[in-house]
């Protein structure tokens, strides 16, 4: 049996890396578009990879940008995908207020690119196309909770592109007949989530400050209500996604709501670290309960020039229709982030206490 084709790009990031698992698990041959870096940027699928040298390769990366039109053009004639999974974007919020036209650039027209490129080389009938869509086009949240038929309401750049990329995606369906869908993903999270998202920010700060290598932690807004849910459930819905009958797209969520400062607290839980909260707004500081000392703090420079301040999903079509359930739940997502965090700040401790240099970024 001919073995089927996928063609990932952002396959380097937290969902790429476990979505081209996954789909290597199903028997795909799995290709991704990567960017040119001056630095190896492979760590989360490194152990997916092989020497191309050797036999058997069923992951072949290709260098490629989503604001090259050509390398898309290129990658999609050589590898004729059945199915495209477009997860690259610069996708950190609070970065596409300080780069909103290279975030509209990747984002949103970077969707376009693909589906022009899948309409131009004749694969309208081959190939699947799944956008990443995201809960942040709701924004200013017009009904709680959110479904596929709440209406969209930006507060960032990236938002933005991403409605466009949400919208433009439709468009090609309608338009060209292309199975195309959006995914409609509420955050997700997972140990290899990118460091300066805030799940991930908590986790490796508490677990540095627990074996004393870190003295504190700042964050922006604690208030926050997000609905977090296991990045390696969702990559699943991702894949489901594209194998029906007909294209749609669905909201992928939990249900379940917890606030930024909930989830510190739920952290500090894992490690053994109680906290106490005092203070109010950009005074709120969290005090460690056995030593006193005041591990969080508030920094304004983390606030955002417009917050999405609450985000609660409905993913009853994608439970009905795809028969999709999450099964990790939120505590186990947080235990599972400190569990790996404490191991990687042990290990740090290690080479720094080998009389190796360690640098770790802040944040
Ligand atoms: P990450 O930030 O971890 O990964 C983004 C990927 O996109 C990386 O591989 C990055 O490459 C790549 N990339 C960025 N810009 C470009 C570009 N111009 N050309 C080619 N590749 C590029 O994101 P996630 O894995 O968390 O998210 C995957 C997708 O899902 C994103 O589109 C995101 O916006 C969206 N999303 C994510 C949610 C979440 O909670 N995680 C929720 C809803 C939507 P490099 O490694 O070189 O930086
Ligand atoms: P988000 O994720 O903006 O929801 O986008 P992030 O983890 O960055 O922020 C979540 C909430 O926490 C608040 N917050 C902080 N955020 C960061 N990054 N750093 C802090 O110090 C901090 N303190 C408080 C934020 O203000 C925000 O309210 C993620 C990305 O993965 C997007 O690509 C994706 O589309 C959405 O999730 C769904």
């Amino acid at each position: 049996m001919t073995k089927k084709v996928a063609l990932i790009t952002g396959i380097t990031g937290q969902d790429g890396a476990y979505l081209a698992e996954f789909l290597l698990n199903k028997g795909y041959s799995v290709h991704g578009l990567k960017r040119r870096t001056s630095l190896f940027n492979t760590d989360r699928i490194d152990h997916l990879y092989h020497d191309p040298h050797e036999e058997g390769v069923d992951l072949t990366l290709h260098h490629g940008d989503l604001t090259d039109s050509s390398s898309l053009m290129r990658i999609i004639q050589l590898v004729q995908p059945d199915e495209i999974y477009n997860l690259a974007a610069q996708s950190h919020v609070a970065v596409s207020f300080e780069e909103p036209e290279y975030t509209a650039n990747s984002d949103a027209l970077g969707a376009l690119r693909i589906l022009e490129a899948i309409r131009i080389l004749g694969l309208q009938k081959k190939t699947r196309f799944y956008q990443a869509s995201t809960s942040e086009l709701y924004g200013l949240v017009q009904e709680i909770p959110q479904r596929e038929t709440t209406p969209f309401y930006p507060r960032s750049p990236y938002a933005v592109a991403k409605l466009y990329a949400y919208w433009i995606t439709v468009n090609y369906r309608e338009s060209y007949g292309i199975y195309a869908c959006n995914g409609i993903l509420f955050n997700h999270e997972s140990p290899i989530r990118g460091e300066t998202f805030v799940t991930r920010k908590i986790t490796r700060a508490l677990a540095r400050i627990k074996l004393g290598a870190q003295k504190q932690l700042f964050l922006g807004n604690l208030d926050s209500l997000r609905d977090w849910g296991h990045a390696k459930d969702y990559v699943e819905m991702q894949w489901m996604m594209l194998q029906q009958n007909q294209p749609e797209d669905f909201v992928i969520a939990t249900g379940e709501q917890h606030s930024v400062r909930e989830f510190v607290s739920i952290a500090a839980d894992e490690l053994g670290i109680g906290i106490r909260w005092e203070g109010e707004g950009v005074n709120e500081k969290g005090y460690n309960i056995e030593t006193n000392e005041c591990i969080v703090s508030v920094d304004p420079r983390y606030f955002r020039p417009a917050e999405v301040e609450t985000l609660l999903g409905d993913a009853t079509k994608a439970k009905q229709k795809l028969g999709w359930v999450p099964k990790i739940s939120f505590g186990e997502l947080v235990s599972e982030m400190v569990q790996e965090d404490l191991k990687i700040a042990e290990r740090e401790r290690l080479i720094q206490g080998s009389g190796y240099k360690y640098y770790a970024r802040p944040e």
